[in-house]
């Protein structure tokens, strides 16, 4: 377990901690609002917090229900590759979309949302499912000089893998606080996603490491 005391060149990603994700939701991420607290813990000692949202069009590609006979968590194959299919989740506006209540994070500098091309998924806070087209995020953190990225939130095997790898592939030393995260783990894929995060050089760590 690696963390770091967090100073002026860190920055704190806290993924998807919305309604649709938590408990009832559409989404529901198993005891996903177990995260929240120790999120709003975290996010107390960072100097630049981002939150992110997953903030999709009606209709978009990744719900199964725009797929005639698909059902939701199966699979499908789509331009740039192969696609699990979902509920239908974190509609733009939608109540489901919304940052949870219990978020506490007053002090949050940017709100990136993503998945908003209809044609194409984006799990990373860095770039879409087509693996090209970015979202700015590292280019935001890259101006404001910050070398190491913290992540943490909702899922811990789907958005938060996916944007912590893109971050070490960006050049951020980057870690996970894992008790401030919690997984789908829709067949294996939490082991698959941290092997991949570890693959990629990403840290794991608790959030009590950042102190
Ligand atoms: C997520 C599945 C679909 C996530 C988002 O936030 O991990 N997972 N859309
Ligand atoms: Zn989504």
């Amino acid at each position: 377990m690696s963390g770091f005391r967090p100073g002026r060149t860190d920055a704190l990603v806290v993924v998807d901690v919305q309604n649709d994700f938590l408990p009832g939701g559409a989404l529901a991420v198993p005891d996903g609002d177990a995260a929240i607290a120790p999120a709003n813990a975290l996010a107390r000692r960072f100097a630049t917090v981002v939150l992110t949202q997953d903030w999709h069009p009606a209709g978009h590609s990744s719900f199964a229900s725009a797929h005639p006979g698909a059902k939701p968590f199966g699979m499908i194959a789509l331009s740039y590759g192969a696609q699990t299919l979902w509920p239908d989740h974190c509609v733009q506006g939608s109540r489901g979309a919304a940052l949870a209540d219990a978020l506490d994070v007053p002090a949050a500098a940017l709100v990136i949302r993503k998945g908003m091309n209809p044609a194409v998924d984006s799990y990373s806070a860095f770039r879409e499912a087509d693996r090209k087209t970015p979202t700015g995020l590292a280019g935001y953190l890259r101006e404001r000089g910050i070398a190491r990225v913290a992540l943490c939130g909702l899922a811990t095997d789907y958005c938060v893998a996916f944007s912590a790898i893109d971050a070490a592939e960006a050049g951020f030393a980057t870690s996970v606080a894992l008790d401030a995260c919690r997984a789908i783990d829709l067949g294996g894929s939490l082991a698959a996603a941290r092997e991949r995060m570890a693959a990629a050089g990403v840290a794991f760590a608790s959030s009590g490491d950042f102190a």
